[in-house]
């Protein structure tokens, strides 16, 4: 199992609670996965921008020695079949709180172990990971997803016909609503919600589309004590119900069929806070789209922190903003994120192409 080396070094290293600087896939004999640039904090070398700010900060070298020292394939066995990285993987996030995009890398090709291992690495750390300048049939993005875990079906949205795990995301002209328009958190329904989801934009409008992140690491770490304390050990119920049931938001889309829908009011119980099985952070874990109520609560107490808790998680400086070009692929954390599709191109087509990769049970 390829992630068996990150989660290793991932649970052994703290992350940064911030993801700044840069960091390069070093890969020569004896070195491998993800290199930060020492000394050069946050200073761009390829374009000459100037350092943001100085950072003292000593944890990202921890992590960097981390990832070098754990991302070793074991001796003597050979876990690198494919081709791996000709050149550096370079990683340039793209705000403040989450995103980072990655280059150096075409995702077209098998992809050896210890570049997936430093694309998991840049996962955990970032949460999303923007890849531009890509050209991927639905087989070659099938392969890069399986890389990182089995690939799930959507219970209640339909597959492409050719591959169930793919789900072809359109909106056309007309159409009033779209896909994922509102924050939420991948298939929270779930007993074991995906780990993380791949966005492939096959057709943009010629403005708007954009996709919006929310870093759920750093609405965790926002709150007072007093309130962590509160929600840690709380429950909260989720259902698929307000979107694919009777009447449900997601059903009057035009250009997506939903199915199943009598399943739909299910209801599963996940942690409102939960740890990050590879980093070990907490994170919040509520979503508008799924989450019903907290569990202990009566309704109007539930309703009321349902409230705060939904818009503190989207709060401005916890996201950030992706501009889709044809052939950018977008990887998730959706143990990390939620996100939001934005719907402002009425009168243009926009599709996407969609595969997830299942996950475990959240603690
Ligand atoms: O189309 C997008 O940008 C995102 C769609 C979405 O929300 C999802 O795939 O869960």
């Amino acid at each position: 199992m390829v992630g068996a080396v990150a989660v290793e070094w991932v649970a052994a290293g703290a992350f940064p609670a911030w993801h700044a600087g840069r960091w390069e896939a070093i890969q020569r004999p004896g070195s491998a996965g993800l290199r930060h640039h020492p000394g050069l904090p946050w200073l761009d070398e390829t374009n000459g921008r100037q350092p943001r700010r100085e950072r003292p900060n000593t944890e990202a070298e921890n992590v960097t020695d981390a990832m070098t020292e754990t991302t070793q394939p074991p001796a003597g066995r050979s876990t690198d079949p494919a081709s791996d990285l000709s050149g550096p993987l370079t990683v340039e996030p793209i705000s403040g709180v989450l995103g980072a995009e990655v280059g150096g890398v075409d995702l077209s090709a098998p992809l050896g172990d210890r570049t997936v291992a430093a694309i998991r690495a840049a996962l955990v750390a970032h949460h999303v990971l923007v890849f531009r300048n890509q050209s991927l049939t639905a087989e070659q993005q099938m392969a890069f997803g399986r890389r990182f875990g089995n690939l799930d079906t959507h219970p209640f949205v339909d597959g492409n016909q050719e591959y169930p795990e793919v789900l072809d995301i359109i909106t056309e002209p007309d159409d009033r609503m779209n896909f994922g328009g509102g924050w939420h958190t991948d298939v929270t329904f779930l007993a074991e919600p995906d780990l993380g989801s791949i966005l492939y934009a096959v057709e943009v409008p010629s403005a708007g589309g954009d996709t919006l992140f929310a870093n759920q690491h750093a609405a965790y770490e926002a709150f007072s004590d007093t309130m962590k304390d509160m929600l840690d050990g709380l429950v909260a119920v989720h259902t698929a119900g307000m979107q694919y049931g009777q009447g449900g938001l997601s059903t009057r889309s035009n250009a997506m069929e939903t199915k199943n829908m009598d399943a739909a009011n299910d209801t599963v119980e996940h942690p409102v806070i939960r740890t990050h099985p590879e980093s070990g952070r907490k994170s919040l874990y509520v979503n508008r789209a799924f989450t019903s109520r907290i569990k202990g609560l009566r309704s109007a107490e539930s309703a009321a922190l349902l409230q705060f808790l939904f818009d503190h998680a989207t709060r401005e400086d916890f996201t950030c903003r992706l501009s889709w070009r044809p052939g950018t692929l977008a990887m998730w954390d959706n143990r990390s994120v939620q996100h939001y599709a934005l719907h402002d191109y009425a009168g243009q087509r926009r599709v996407m192409r969609r595969i997830t990769v299942k996950g475990d049970r959240p603690y």
